[in-house]
């Protein structure tokens, strides 16, 4: 619960960031106990970071016509994005959307490929792994059936506050499980007639591991929009684009059709991945042109 004079305080702080959460996941806060047990918040801490995204279209998460944001967690030591080599299935526009969603955020990304047991030895995920090594993120494969991947895992979450996020039915809720089975998530039935999972985490809960390792589950997303970047921003996002932004004619380059842009250029000649500018392309198109804030 939070005090009215204290949500007033954030608005004016947050000026012209329309948030609509206040208190999240991760946050540090200075509260009241109150006599039945629960908590008046009276302070939050600044947050070091923060992930966020667009919030869904829904009335009532609209001001004056624009989305608002949505605060995932904050104060986050690293994001794994769960992904899955199928059902559902392997979705790189989606993961190139949740990693603008974390460079803009400024926190590290691992990318978790999940339910290895259900592709073939000769699959396509190994040609998904390269590409996004080379790129240079982390890349691990798991399943939690035949329990691959999953001490490794486990290693590189001791000592961290750790995020899992991701498609809905990927797996994010079994593989805690896997790793912690005294947390107890919840998880979910892959609906058959979908394959598309139900929703089956519906609040993000932080558990602690151990003295100092602390994960955070959160519900399946089945589309995400980055909040507050603009055309121009863009590009920084794709981190592979970064060393080449510099070198296109104009500063104000969005890399599409302007001439003399050296990212278009990096892709003709293959330095650049197509299958990642693409969805660069895709995201670009999806950015209105708003003031920037
Ligand atoms: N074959 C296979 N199935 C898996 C694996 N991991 C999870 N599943 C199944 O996938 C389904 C969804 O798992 P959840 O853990 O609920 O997925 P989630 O990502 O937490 O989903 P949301 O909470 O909706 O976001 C369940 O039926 C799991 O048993 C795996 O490695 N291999
Ligand atoms: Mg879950
Ligand atoms: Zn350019």
């Amino acid at each position: 619960m939070l005090r009215g004079k204290f949500k007033k305080l954030l608005e004016i702080k947050k000026n012209k960031l329309y948030t609509y959460d206040f208190a999240v996941v991760g946050d540090f806060v200075e509260f009241d106990l109150l006599p039945d047990g629960s908590g008046v918040i009276n302070n939050i801490f600044e947050r070091t970071n923060y992930l966020s995204r667009k919030a869904p279209k829904i009335k009532g998460l609209m001001h004056k016509g624009e989305r608002y944001e949505q605060i995932i967690a904050a104060n986050l030591d690293v994001l794994y994005l769960i992904s899955s080599a199928d059902k559902p299935k392997f979705n790189n526009r989606l993961i190139d959307r949740i990693l603008v969603a974390s460079e803009s955020a400024g926190i590290e990304t691992v990318i978790v490929i999940n339910k290895m047991d259900l592709v073939s030895a000769e699959n396509e995920i190994a040609e998904w792994k390269r590409l996004y090594e080379n790129i240079g993120y982390k890349v691990l494969l798991t399943s939690v059936v035949e329990k691959l991947g999953i001490e490794n895992l486990k290693n590189e979450l001791t000592g961290k506050v750790n995020i899992f996020w991701g498609q809905s039915g990927v797996g994010k809720s079994s593989l805690l499980n896997a790793l912690y089975p005294e947390l107890n998530f919840r998880v979910g039935e892959i609906s058959h007639a979908s394959k598309k999972g139900r929703h089956t985490t519906v609040t993000s809960v932080m558990k602690k591991v151990d003295g100092n390792t602390f994960i955070i589950d959160t519900p399946g997303i089945r589309e995400i929009e980055p909040f507050g970047i603009t055309k121009q921003d863009l590009g920084h996002y794709f981190i592979e684009f970064v060393p080449f932004i510099h070198e296109c004619k104009f500063n104000s380059c969005t890399h599409f059709h302007e001439p003399g842009c050296a990212v278009v250029k990096a892709v003709e000649n293959g330095e650049i991945s197509v299958e990642r500018y693409e969805s660069y392309l895709n995201l670009l198109a999806t950015i209105e042109d708003e003031p920037s804030y």
